[in-house]
């Protein structure tokens, strides 16, 4: 058993004495905010190491996902799944949009697209799906859907940084996608957010609407919000670009440690993704079921028990918070495939400092505890 707490994610932090230099050159420049230098190269250098042709830089995931729901006037209803953060459906509450869940894929954990075509009314404006865990939703189907029916996608692709499929990066599918830059994400920027989109048309309306509505010192053309992410973050975004490689180099080596340790293990099914070319492990999700002998709740309580801290990312499901659960689509018998993922799922450690013993501890455990539950 681990000294000390092992938590589900640790943020990977560049050398402090690479960061003191960009913060001296913001001191002695004093434009914290507002746009400044390091939010231009950030800008300019996430679209190069993505692939994408723009990004808007934001304060947080939550803030971009509400903003794009207003960037392309979406209202009514729109489609999303129940099995995600819960920042997801709050950006249509925020906009006074209803939510209609649709259940997962069971491989993906992803938005079934078989079932979006059931959920679409007169009132279906847009298709919001998130990439769980970075692995890509079905978005060839899901387009032919929104083309079909007249629809937007706005992908909450919080966990997607880096993620490519066959034709490049993943973030170029639907009308807008937004990654986070959260402590807890794959690249951090202590807080920070982005919308990625396709044209500097869109790109410009969302700048006005990050910053108030100001189209310049005296046009406000639209009900804005302070969205904006600061210099700080961005000096910050910039020089973990640099670091990146190595981190999801190190992630890799994490997830495939976890598999093979597992693989032979009755009960637990380690997820996998299914169309990305590129992954960036930023989850480690496990399935336990019932051969393993022990629940979920029994396994997460244990490894608590022994200093190690997984997460059961998704669980409540987001259907089932107060604000949610009187809707129709958050009716239980609608959401069978969600409702038993949350119940079975378990996001081990995973984040580039853990080391391979701890991986190797945290894996003896799981062994462990299934042979004692047996015995
Ligand atoms: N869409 C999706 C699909 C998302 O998953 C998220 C966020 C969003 C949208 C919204 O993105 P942002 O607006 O946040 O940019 C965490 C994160 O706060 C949240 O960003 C993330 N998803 C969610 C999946 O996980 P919590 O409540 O689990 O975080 P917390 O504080 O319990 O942190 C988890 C562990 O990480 C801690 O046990 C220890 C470690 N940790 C955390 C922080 C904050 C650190 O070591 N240092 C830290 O500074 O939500």
């Amino acid at each position: 058993m681990p000294n000390e707490k092992i938590f589900v994610t640790r943020p990977f932090l560049p050398p402090l004495e690479e960061f003191l230099p960009h913060l001296e050159k913001i001191w002695s420049s004093g434009k914290l905010t507002n746009g400044g230098p390091y939010h231009k190269e950030f800008e300019l250098a996430l679209a190069e190491h993505l692939g994408v042709p723009h990004v808007c830089l934001f304060t947080n995931a939550t803030i971009a996902l509400v903003t794009a729901l207003q960037a392309l006037r979406i209202n009514g209803e729109v489609i999303t799944t129940p099995y995600s953060f819960v920042a997801t459906a709050h950006s249509l509450l925020w906009n006074g949009i209803k939510p209609v869940f649709v259940d997962i894929d069971p491989h993906t954990l992803n938005l079934d697209a078989s079932k979006i075509e059931a959920a679409i009314t007169p009132q279906t404006t847009a298709i919001l799906p998130v990439h769980c865990y970075g692995h890509p939703c079905d978005v060839e189907r899901i387009q032919k859907i929104a083309d079909i029916y007249n629809l937007k996608v706005i992908y909450d692709a919080a966990h997607a940084f880096g993620v490519e499929s066959k034709n490049g990066s993943i973030l170029n599918y639907g009308d807008l996608s937004i990654l986070s830059f959260h402590a807890t994400k794959v690249l951090n920027t202590f807080e920070g957010g982005a919308i990625i989109c396709p044209d500097l048309k869109t790109k410009e309306r969302i700048d006005y609407l990050k910053n108030f509505g100001f189209a310049n010192e005296t046009t406000v053309v639209a009900t804005g919000i302070n969205g904006k992410m600061s210099e700080f973050n961005a000096a910050l975004g910039l020089l973990q670009l640099k670091h990146i490689d190595f981190a999801m180099q190190r992630r890799a080596e994490i997830d495939q440690r976890y598999r093979s340790g597992l693989s032979d293990l009755p009960g637990v099914k380690c997820l996998q993704g299914h169309q990305e070319t590129k992954a960036n492990y930023s989850y480690f999700p496990i399935l336990i079921n019932n051969e393993y002998g022990l629940s979920r709740d029994d396994l997460y309580a244990y490894l608590a028990s022994k200093n190690i801290h997984a997460r059961r990312y998704f669980y409540p499901l987001i259907s089932d918070f107060p604000m949610y659960r009187s809707l129709p689509s958050a009716e239980r018998k609608n959401l069978p495939v969600a409702r038993s993922a949350s119940l079975r799922i378990l996001c081990l450690p995973i984040y580039p400092d853990l080391e391979d013993t701890e991986v190797d501890e945290i894996i003896t455990l799981i062994k462990g505890a299934a042979h004692s539950a047996h015995a």
